[in-house]
C-alpha cells in the first residue's frame, strides 16, 4: 500500500496541469457519450471504454526545465493497441507522450515525411503514388474514429502529467458508474525530484560534479486500483531487462497491485513477444512476422478476458 502521505504530497506539490479545467469537461463529455451508447458485442451493453497509457514520462530536473531524465518506449504498443481497441468496438481514451507515436500514423514515417509528397502544381501538393494506399487508410481510420467520438488524445510529457491525467480519468469514469479498463502500457518514472525541492533555474555545472538524490514515485498502481477504480479491469506492463526475473516480477505486480493481467515483456524481444499473465494462467504471444502486430493478438485474449470479467458481474454492474 502506498503511505497516504506520499501520494497526497505527490498530488499537492506537483504543478497543476496547464488547463486542468477544459480537460476535464472533454472528458466528461466524452465519458457521458460514449457509455450512453451500445456496445456492439454480443449482448449489447453500456460501450466499454479502455484508458491507454503510451509512451515514457519524463522526470523534470529543473523547473524551468532543460534537463529531464526520460524513459524508454516509442509509444507504438500504445499506438497500436489504441487501433485494435476502437476495432473491437471499444471508445478509448489515449493518455500519450507528446510527440510519441500515434494511432493510425504508424505507417507514416517521421524522419522521411517529405518523400510522401509530390508538387504537382504551382499550388497543389499531392501524396506520392506508391504510397497513397497506406495514407488513405490511415486518414479513413482516423477520421472514423475521431468524427464518431470514440478516440479521446490526452497528452502529457512529464510524471506530474501523467499522474494526474490517470487521476482523473479514473475517478471521472468511477464518479458515473463506469468502470472501464485500464491498459498501461506507458514507461512509467519510479524515481523523480520533488517540484518543492526542484531547482528553480538551470543547474550550473561551475560548481562540479552533480549530486543529486531521487525520490520514489509513490506506486500509485495500488492507488488505483483501491482508491480511484476499484471495479476497473486493471491490465499493466512490466518490462524487464533480466529474464530470470521477468515472470516472478510480473506476478509480483499482478498480487500486489491486484491488477487482473500483467502483460510481460523483455526489452530485447518486447517487438516479438509478450506473456499474459494472470490468475493461474500464462499466455504466450509471439508474431510469426514482421508485418503482423503482436497488439492484434494481444487485444483478442484481452477482449475476452474483460468479457468475462463484464459477465461474471466482478465489475459491479448489471449485464444489461
Ligand atoms: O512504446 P514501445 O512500443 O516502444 O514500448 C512498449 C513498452 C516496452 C514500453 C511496453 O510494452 C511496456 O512494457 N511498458 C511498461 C514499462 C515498465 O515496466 O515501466
Amino acid at each position: 500500500m502506498v503511505a497516504a502521505e506520499d501520494q497526497e504530497s505527490f498530488f499537492a506539490t506537483a504543478p497543476p496541469l496547464g488547463d486542468a479545467v477544459a480537460v476535464a469537461a472533454e472528458l466528461q463529455e466524452f465519458i457521458a457519450r460514449n457509455s450512453s451508447r451500445s456496445h456492439p458485442s454480443e449482448g449489447g451493453g453500456r460501450r466499454r471504454i479502455v484508458c491507454v497509457t503510451s509512451g515514457g514520462t519524463t522526470v523534470p530536473l529543473e523547473q524551468r526545465c532543460v534537463r529531464y531524465i526520460d524513459n524508454f518506449s516509442s509509444g507504438h504498443r500504445g499506438a497500436a493497441s489504441t487501433e485494435y481497441f476502437l476495432k473491437a468496438g471499444y471508445a478509448v481514451i489515449f493518455i500519450h507522450r507528446r510527440g510519441s507515436c500515434q494511432p493510425f500514423c504508424r505507417f507514416l514515417p517521421d524522419d522521411s515525411f517529405l518523400n510522401f509528397f509530390d508538387i504537382t502544381t504551382e499550388s497543389k501538393v499531392q501524396v506520392v503514388e506508391s504510397h497513397t494506399t497506406v495514407v488513405k487508410k490511415a486518414i479513413g481510420e482516423y477520421s472514423k474514429a475521431i468524427e464518431g467520438g470514440s478516440l479521446l488524445k490526452l497528452p502529457f510529457t512529464t510524471i506530474f502529467e501523467y499522474l494526474q491525467l490517470l487521476k482523473m480519468v479514473a475517478t471521472s469514469m468511477s464518479s458515473v458508474g463506469l468502470h472501464g479498463m485500464f491498459y498501461l502500457a506507458a514507461a512509467v518514472s519510479d524515481f523523480y525530484v520533488p517540484w518543492d525541492s526542484m531547482a528553480k533555474h538551470k543547474i550550473q555545472s561551475a560548481g562540479g560534479p552533480l549530486d543529486m538524490k531521487l525520490s520514489q514515485v509513490p506506486k500509485m498502481l495500488s492507488v488505483l486500483r483501491n482508491q480511484w477504480a476499484p471495479l476497473a479491469f486493471c491490465v499493466s506492463f512490466k518490462l524487464e531487462t533480466d529474464s530470470e526475473i521477468l515472470i516472478q516480477k510480473a506476478e509480483t505486480a499482478l498480487n500486489k497491485y491486484k491488477m487482473n493481467v500483467v502483460v510481460a515483456n523483455l526489452l530485447a524481444t518486447y517487438k516479438e513477444e509478450v506473456i499474459v499473465v494472470s490468475n493461474g494462467e500464462r499466455n504466450t504471444i509471439r508474431r510469426c512476422s514482421k508485418d503482423e502486430d503482436l497488439e492484434e493478438h494481444t487485444i483478442k485474449l484481452l477482449e475476452k478476458r474483460h468479457s468475462k470479467y463484464i459477465y461474471s458481474g466482478a465489475d459491479g454492474c448489471s449485464k444489461n
